[in-house]
């Protein structure tokens, strides 16, 4: 097999910072979790149902797309189809798509047309996983896992059959929508992992991920690959965590990305409000900066196809603080300057932003800073900052400030947190 040498386009990417991630789908109907089929066991001709009533009228990418890009969003990455199997394009290799829904349109295309149409970068998410493809073998994760005929059906089931029909699928994508920046490959679980379904994972064998991931940069040179192929990607995208540091594999420095939820759903969960602050996304995009990682923030829009009343006010809150942050977070990165305690760093240049997660009294000491800073302002309204130099070996008395140590850079701050 001839192995691909095309580089992926990493340059925008990083200096990008902010995704969006939008999962829709079938599973947006029953409203209760993108995993509803599985969860509850719904088996595929049950569940195919869904594809009747699925009629978003309210759908508007373009509405999306302004947003996105209002929240100072930079890509987005729709979920072209979950593990449900569902295509939202107009696939040729199954019936099983929206074309056959009383919406009867190709949302991708709409999508990806809204998408450039405002300058945003596409992305596609595409499950590896399909529960509903007859030639899917039933594993621990799969809705018809717990019945009786589970091996006996397994007999009469082919992966290479469904690799087949994944490698077209994914060929229609990133042949018939023009440039495409992203792909998000939908996951791997070898038996071996710590969080194994019980009895039947799947992994580069079951997707032929090195003739996949071959195909793929060979129809759109420059795209940037994740990492669930169970092959190395160009990406690592840790999940549910916050990495303390520059992500590493073997050593070197790795490009990576976080992706998260609003509220512990990927698709529209109707009962489920317990959302995290924009305070609380604020400061997990800007960890994440400064620790050189891009964020891939996820909305679940309803089966209507609009974003629900939570996830529309988190985005234009967020819009609120990227409108006069956002230069500390595009193109930035880590610096190699150690912060104090509550406060992050993220440096572009030789330009500095000092994020402070707990707004201290009056003064903020910068340990390593004295005499490297020139000018110090407030970035939301470019208003100076006093720096303050105080002296290390002054006695403490009651009335008088010392400074941590001979190099640090004493701030004179606002009494108040400037609220933005
Ligand atoms: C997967 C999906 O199952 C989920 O529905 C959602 O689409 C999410 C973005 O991705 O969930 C995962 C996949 C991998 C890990 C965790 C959740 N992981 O490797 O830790």
């Amino acid at each position: 097999m001839a192995s691909n040498t095309q580089q992926p386009d990493l340059q925008w990417f990083t200096s990008a910072r902010l995704g969006m991630f939008i999962h829709w789908g079938l599973y947006s109907l029953p409203a209760r979790h993108e995993w509803v089929m599985s969860k509850e066991k719904i088996p595929a001709d049950e569940y195919e149902r869904y594809m009747q009533y699925f009629n978003p009228d309210l759908y508007d990418p373009v509405q999306w797309a302004k947003d996105a890009k209002a929240a100072g969003i930079k890509y987005v990455v729709l979920t072209t189809k979950h593990h449900e199997g569902f295509a939202l394009w107009d696939t040729q290799v199954s019936d099983y798509n929206i074309i056959n829904s009383p919406f009867g349109k190709d949302a991708l295309r709409m999508f990806v047309d809204a998408m450039r149409a405002e300058g945003l970068h596409v992305g596609f998410y595409h499950s590896l996983i399909d529960w509903h493809h007859p030639d899917f073998t039933i594993d621990g994760f799969h809705p018809d896992r717990d019945r009786p005929d589970r091996e006996e059906r397994n007999k009469g089931r082919d992966m290479a059959k469904y690799r087949e029909f994944l490698h077209a699928q994914v060929r229609e994508l990133l042949t018939n929508y023009g440039k495409i920046h992203y792909l998000f490959f939908d996951f791997s679980y070898r038996e071996d992992w710590p969080d194994k379904p019980e009895k039947g994972g799947k992994g580069r064998d079951d997707w032929a991920s090195e003739k996949l991931l071959d195909m793929v940069r060979t129809l759109q040179p420059g795209i940037v690959v994740n990492d669930r192929l169970d092959i190395p990607g160009d990406i690592v995208t840790p999940e549910g965590y916050q990495p303390t540091k520059p992500m590493e594999r073997d050593g070197r420095e790795v490009v990576w990305e976080a992706c998260q939820t609003l509220n512990g759903s990927w698709g529209y969960d109707r009962d489920n409000h317990d959302y995290k602050s924009v305070p609380l996304l604020v400061r997990m995009l800007v960890d994440t900066v400064s620790n050189n990682g891009n964020i891939l923030l996820n909305v679940g829009p309803t089966a209507r196809g609009n974003f629900d009343a939570n996830a529309s006010k988190a985005l234009s809150d967020l819009a609120d603080w990227m409108s006069v942050h956002s230069r500390s977070i595009y193109g930035c990165g880590h610096s190699s300057l150690t912060p104090p305690k509550d406060v992050r760093y993220t440096q572009s240049g030789k330009r500095l932003f000092v994020h402070v997660f707990a707004w201290p009294f009056e003064f903020m000491h910068l340990p390593g800073l004295a005499g490297k800073v020139a000018y110090a302002q407030l970035l939301h309204d470019a208003s100076e900052i006093k720096i303050i130099q105080l002296d290390a070996e002054a006695p403490v008395t009651s009335i008088h400030m010392r400074a941590d140590s001979k190099d640090t850079l004493t701030l004179k701050l606002p009494i108040r947190e400037p609220g933005v």
